[in-house]
Formats: C-alpha cells, sequence, structure tokens
C-alpha cells in the first residue's frame, strides 16, 4: 500500500521526520477536540502553563480508535518496511501547553534515557512518534519545530531548524531522538513579540506586576482568544529491544507522572489491535508491577 508517499522511510530515515497532509478527517477531528476538552474538565497534570495527561492510551480509553486507526496503521507499516509493527503504549495529550528544544529519547529524564544509552547511531533503533495538533497551524508558530536530522547525535543546538506548517488532521511523524519544540512563545506570531515584551515592561514599571504574573494573563487572554491548543501523541515502533526498553521506561515516567500505576489498555482497545496484527509493548510490562 504506497498511497501515501513512496520516499517516506528514506525521508524520515535522512531528517528524521516527516509531515503527511490529511490523515485525520474533520469529523474524526471534531470527535477528539470534544473528547479532550472534556477529559481536561475533569483530569489531567498541570504541566509547562498548561494540561497534560501523560498514559492517555490507558487514561483515557475513548481514545483508542485513534492508535489502530486504518491509515495510522498503515503508514506505520510502511514507514517501518513490514506488517509487524509495535504499540508502545505512549500517548501524551496536551492542553495549552508551551514547550522548549528537546528530545523524546529520554536522556534528561533518567539515566541512559529510555533505551538505556545513547542510541544516536543505531539503525534498528526505529521508534517513531506521530504528532497531531487539533487545529491548524499554518498561521502562526505555535506548531511542532524540528532540527532537520537532528536524530543523528546528542547536540540539542545542532541541525537546521524547520517549522511544520501543519492543518488540524495532518500528522507529523518523528523519530524520538529528534530535537524539537511546541510553541515556545505566549504570543506564537511573531510580529507580537516585540509589543509584548514592551507591555510586560510597562506593566512592570506602572503597576509593579512581575513579569511571570504577566505573561500568565496574558496567555489566559491569548488563549481565550484563539481556543485550546490540543495534541496528541502517541509512539509505535519495530518490534525490537529498543523499542521495548523505550515502551517500558517511558511508561515509568507516565506512572510517575499521573502518580498511578494504571499499565494496562482497556480490553477492548486490546482486542482491536490484535485483531488489527499490532503487537503491544504492554506485555512487557509485568515488571512495572508493584
Ligand atoms: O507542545 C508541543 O507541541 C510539543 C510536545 C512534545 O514535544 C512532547 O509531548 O514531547
Ligand atoms: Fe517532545
Amino acid at each position: 500500500m504506497d498511497y501515501f508517499n513512496k520516499n517516506l522511510s528514506n525521508e524520515v530515515i535522512n531528517n528524521g521526520f516527516i509531515l503527511l497532509p490529511n490523515m485525520l478527517s474533520n469529523i474524526e477531528i471534531k470527535t477528539l477536540r470534544k473528547l479532550i476538552k472534556n477529559h481536561f474538565r475533569y483530569h489531567g497534570v498541570s504541566a509547562n502553563s498548561g494540561l497534560t495527561q501523560p498514559n492517555a492510551a490507558v487514561e483515557i480509553p475513548e481514545l483508542g480508535w485513534l492508535f489502530y486507526h486504518p491509515k495510522i496503521l498503515a503508514v506505520m507499516r510502511q514507514l517501518l518496511g513490514q506488517e509487524q509493527i509495535m504499540f508502545t503504549s505512549h500517548c501524551d495529550v496536551h492542553c495549552r501547553t508551551l514547550s522548549a528544544w528537546h528530545k523524546d529519547d529520554g536522556m534528561k529524564v533518567m539515566e541512559g534515557g529510555y533505551f538505556g544509552f545513547p542510541a544516536y547511531n543505531k539503525e534498528d533503533c526505529q521508534v517513531y512518534k506521530i504528532a497531531l495538533y487539533l487545529q491548524d497551524h499554518h498561521h502562526n508558530k505555535a506548531g511542532l519545530t524540528v532540527r532537520k536530522g537532528s536524530h543523528k547525535f546528542s547536540d540539542i543546538n545542532q541541525g537546521e531548524e524547520v517549522y511544520l506548517k501543519t492543518k488540524a488532521g495532518d500528522i507529523i511523524i518523528f523519530d524520538v531522538r529528534l530535537t524539537h519544540t511546541g510553541q515556545k512563545d505566549i504570543f506564537p506570531i511573531e510580529f507580537l513579540n516585540k509589543p509584548n515584551s514592551l507591555l510586560k515592561k510597562g506593566l512592570n514599571k506602572i503597576f509593579n506586576i512581575s513579569p511571570q504574573k504577566s505573561d500568565q494573563y496574558l496567555k489566559e487572554i491569548y488563549d481565550y482568544l484563539f481556543g485550546d491548543r490540543l495534541s496528541i501523541f502517541f509512539t509505535y515502533g519495530l518490534p525490537n529491544e529498543y523499542t521495548k526498553n523505550f515502551a517500558i521506561n517511558n511508561m515509568k515516567r507516565q506512572l510517575e507522572q499521573n502518580k498511578n500505576s494504571h499499565l494496562f489498555i482497556s480490553q477492548e482497545t486490546k482486542k482491536y489491535f490484535l485483531q488489527n496484527n499490532v503487537l503491544l509493548a504492554e506485555e512487557y510490562f509485568k515488571q512495572l508491577k508493584s
């Protein structure tokens, strides 16, 4: 099934990422927005000036269909070059969060990162994350910016910066070792950054409002005017030791953030994964049981 992009694997192996337009329909995006907004009314953990739900494949069972969506599975199989692929159970959902340059290989989270060691030059290390933004980002800088080719080295300052102009329904697939960032500035529109910093200085001088407090107010105003910035990140890989280690160690991080021990996806989602011939890294999570 080659209907996406003939050079998919080459592009991801060389650059570390690819943008695939129109993977989800408007109705699917609308359904996801509703589900996630509702979820964050009562759940989620505070992170990066917004809310995050780590381990969302377990914590939000209604998301199940997204992980075995036929288009997503087909593109992952094409990328990995084989029928057998593994779902890692990693899924973070974000609402109104800000970000900074980082990699998702866990090197800043635990000793040796999720792979157990720096795996930047390992060819069999093929663990790929899907980024799905639930609104357009082609007219602002609140989507994903990546450093091209940076999955091959540890220095997060290395690699040409590329902003990915996504529309709701597009996906980005990227190597978890790739350096990337989401929205860095409260106003993700370049020409507003200068007036914003002048405004903050003024508020500080006249009303003695700290830059942190005014950042918080300004962000609330921006979010109110432009709507909640929602995104879903989830990860698959080749069924091998790299993917298993990534899944186990990343699950430790997710549980720590959630302060619980909810390890397994629902029976219903598991059934559909198995029907779709997807291997589950959760088979190796028994060792995480406390
Ligand atoms: O906030 C974003 O858009 C990026 C999030 C991200 O990089 C992550 O969840 O690892
Ligand atoms: Fe990330």
